[in-house]
Order: structure tokens, then sequence, then C-alpha cells
């Protein structure tokens, strides 16, 4: 059985996803894409046997031809896009954020439980990534006990012009919103944000420091540096107990050359997540193929990591320590 894709959005996301489907992922096809810009459609099309260009992003929900929606389109484009495959019965791959505000999320958790079943998989990549699910499996394994702190480090060499503090929050903290939340496996109860001066590589954004505590109270810091100038890292330390674990460097080669001995580090975080961006395609054909539930993170994660983030907002508008409040999972999340 091979489940045929239409994709919505083909820029540098969505073609990478593209050919990641077409070059890694058995049983599946790239059926259609769509993209407000029909040359950027044709383009990719072209490089893709068998698949066509969809007059429109509905008619690519609604035709019969098309058994799942991967959506790369721009975030505000995301709730209306995952509401519409929703409604048309359609499993959905949607790029992070779920939307762009938490009552748009709030609205795609009620479609999805009205539906009744599972549709939407927030493409929250991270999941995906050997070494979080390290963490996760290594702090489920019971053998380093308890957690306690998990120190996380998100830097990027240059981020984009649009990319204000705000955005450092909602767009690139989002990030390990979600995945120290998969980790430690717990929802959080506050969350504290502290901006640094603006580094003077850019006046539009500050870096900023935030600390979730949650509900059992584990302490998690996150550093975010969108202008860090020397390439794109992500670290992670999870302090339990009895031991701690990190994440190993990525690429994990190390090189010694003109008087310095270290790891590269990539420039934005394409190649260092394409082994995740890979598994997270592959796993969500199996888990179609299957018949089963989603398995990365689902829409009331999606929705969660948005009420966090506008809590965040929230404490570096106010700067005060801000509580994380939610309402009951919905019984379709488990
Ligand atoms: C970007 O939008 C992403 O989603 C990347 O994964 C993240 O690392 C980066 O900081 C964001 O700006």
């Amino acid at each position: 059985m091979t489940i045929r894709i239409g994709l919505i959005g083909c820029g540098i996301m969505g073609a990478d996803h593209a050919a990641i489907l077409h070059r890694d992922v058995a049983g599946a096809s790239l059926a259609a894409v769509y993209d407000a810009d029909t040359a950027r459609a044709e383009v990719l099309a072209a490089k893709m046997p068998g698949t066509q260009v969809a007059a429109s992003a509905e008619a690519l929900i609604a035709d019969a031809g098309i058994d799942a929606v991967l959506i790369a389109a721009p975030d505000a484009l995301h709730a209306p896009l995952t509401l519409a495959c929703i409604a048309a019965g359609k499993p959905v791959l949607c790029e992070k954020p779920l939307a762009d505000s938490v009552q748009a999320c709030r609205a795609i958790v009620d479609a999805e439980v009205a539906a009744g079943q599972m549709l939407v998989q927030v493409g929250f990549m991270r999941r995906f990534d050997a070494g979080y699910r390290g963490l996760r499996d290594g702090l489920r394994s019971g053998r380093m006990g308890a957690a306690l702190f998990l120190h996380c480090v998100h830097r990027n060499k240059i981020a984009p012009e649009y990319i204000t503090s705000p955005l450092v929050l909602a767009n690139s903290m989002v990030h390990e919103m979600d995945i120290a939340r998969y980790v430690l496996d717990e929802d959080y109860a506050a969350v504290t944000v502290i901006p640094a001066r603006a580094s003077r590589h850019s006046t539009s954004r500050q870096p900023q420091f935030m600390v979730l505590e949650t509900r059992s109270g584990v302490v998690v810091n996150v550093e975010m540096t969108p202008d860090a100038q020397y390439g794109y890292e992500v670290q992670g330390e999870l302090v339990c107990e009895d031991g701690t674990l990190s994440l190993a460097p990525a690429p994990p080669v190390a090189m010694r050359h003109a008087g310095v001995s270290g790891y590269l580090v990539e420039e934005d975080w394409r190649p260092r997540f394409v082994g995740a961006y890979r598994t997270q395609a592959q796993e969500w054909v199996a888990a179609l193929r299957a018949g089963t539930n989603p398995v990365g993170a689902s829409a009331w994660d999606g929705y969660v990591a948005s009420a966090t983030a506008a809590a965040a907002l929230a404490s570096l508008a106010a700067r005060q320590r801000t509580e994380v409040v939610l309402p009951p999972r919905p019984s379709l999340y488990g």
C-alpha cells in the first residue's frame, strides 16, 4: 500500500520534505504539490517523477487521490489548512508551530476531538532525533534516578531579520518548550524569561534566557542566542540523581587543524536535524500504513507548546515568573 502525499508549500522546508519523501521513505509517493508561487511548485514537481501541481491548496486537500497532507506553508496558514484537512478526514503533518495563536491551536484540538480521531502531527522534528530520544530513554530506564535539571543551549548563526525578541521565544525556543516536555514526560508549572542585552550584531532582537519549572520540580534552563556568528548549535544535558546524560556533538567528527582542536558545527538546523526529519517522515508514513495514531507531537502537544510560548511572552513583557495554566487534556490524547 502506497500513501499518496500532497505537499502544500514548496519553499526551503517544503523542498527538503519532498526530497526526503522521494529518496528515503518506503511506501509513500509525492502525488501533488501546491505553492502560491506556481513557478516554484512547477520546479519542484519537475524533479519528482509522477508529481502533479495542484490548482489550489483546497483542491489538493479535497483530491480523492491524496491520502495525507504535509503542510510547509507560512505559519499564518497552518491553522486554516490543518482545519481543512481535519474536515476532509485526511491525516496531516504540519510544520511547527501548529498555529500562530493559542486560540487557533485550541480550535484545531477541538476540531480533532469532534472528529473523534487523531489526524494531526506537528513537525517538532527533535522528537525524532537520536540524541533527544536517548535522553528520554535513559531517564525512562530508571537507572539515572529522578531528573533534576535540563540545561539547553540553542544558537543560530544569524537568525533571519524577521525574528524579533518575541519570535526568539515563539519561533525558536518553542522547540525547547516541546522537547523538554517530551524528554521529561511532564507539563510545566511556570516560566520565567530574562532577556540579555542586544548583541551588537542585531538591533531587532535580544538573546533570551528562559527557566521552565515542571510540575514535579525539574528545572529546565534554555539560552537562545540568535546571532551567535560561529554557526548553529544545540546542546542538552540532563542532570539526574545518579548521573547525567548529554547530547553528543553533531556532526560527530573532531578536527585538528591550524592550531585548533575540536568539533565542527553546522550552518543551520537543516543539516543538524537531517536524520530527525528523515525518521519523522518514515515513522509518519509507517503509522499511516499501519492505520495507527501518529507517533510524533499531537495537536494537543502543539497546543501546549503554544500555550507555553504565550506564558513565556507574558513573562518577558511583565518581567516576572508566569504560571503555565492548561485546561484538562481531552481523553482523545490518552
Ligand atoms: C527555526 O524556525 C526552526 O524551526 C529551527 O528548527 C530552529 O532551530 C531555529 O532557531 C528557528 O528559528
